[in-house]
């Protein structure tokens, strides 16, 4: 029997983390829930929804909350990964899955293989730029660099060192997936872009996603 757990962190997402839960339960044998020091009540309320929850004191960036819950994921067979608000669709998780069972060791949700006119300009541009370079680096054509929608083989996690900070780990982890020979997929995912708000920084994190992917490739 094929084990599987996702793990989402979640930064002051209350509104949305318990329908993300709830939708992700029945597509996984646990979900994981990593709190980032929130300031509303997002802990309480994945507990209640039924998800094995980790608080963290302070806010630490969507990476460190990631590697958190990536740590607790020892002995699964495929290990996915989305976002708490809402921004991806828990019922696609199979076909991420699929990628994997299919002998792909990380199976990327991209977002631009179906309608991704909802998309913001802004993010929509800083996507066609990280996608040319992370294609570039990483020797074959990622669409969608930035998606936090994705599976792993449960095997290579631990492998991960994902040396990054905040949004920067999306790309770190498929320039470092690609360096270690592991085969990389994506497939069609929706783009969904609703009323929750992002805890981007643009310059300040585009700076960092730079930063960190300089920092990678000089090692
Ligand atoms: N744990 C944690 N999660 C975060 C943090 N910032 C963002 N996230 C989560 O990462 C996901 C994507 O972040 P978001 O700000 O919506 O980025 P965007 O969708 O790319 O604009 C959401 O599920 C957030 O809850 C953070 O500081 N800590
Ligand atoms: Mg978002």
């Amino acid at each position: 029997m094929m084990k599987s757990a996702a793990v989402i962190p979640g930064y002051n997402v209350s509104k949305t983390i318990g329908e993300v839960v709830r939708r992700t339960l029945p597509m996984v044998d646990q979900v994981i829930v990593v709190d980032d020091g929130s300031q509303d009540n997002t802990a309480e309320v994945a507990r209640e929804s039924g998800a094995l929850t980790i608080t963290l004191e302070e806010n630490t960036g969507k990476a460190n909350a990631t590697r958190v819950g990536l740590r607790r994921c020892e002995g699964f067979d495929v290990v996915v990964t989305l976002d708490g608000d809402l921004q991806h669709c828990p019922e696609e998780i199979p076909a991420l899955i699929e990628g994997v069972m299919d002998g792909a060791q990380l199976c990327i949700g991209s977002r631009f293989f179906n309608d991704h006119s909802s998309m913001p300009f802004g993010s929509r541009f800083s996507n066609r730029v990280a996608s040319w370079i992370i294609s570039l680096l990483a020797g074959q054509r990622i669409t969608d660099p930035q998606s936090g929608f994705r599976a792993l083989d449960g095997r290579i996690v631990p492998e991960l060192e994902l040396r990054a900070e905040r949004y920067a780990i999306e790309h770190v982890m498929i320039l470092e997936a690609a360096r270690k020979g592991f085969t990389i997929k994506e497939v069609p995912i929706s783009c969904i872009y609703g009323s929750e708000q992002s805890n981007v920084r643009v310059l300040q994190d585009t700076c960092r996603v730079v930063y960190d992917i300089l920092r990678f490739i000089s090692r």
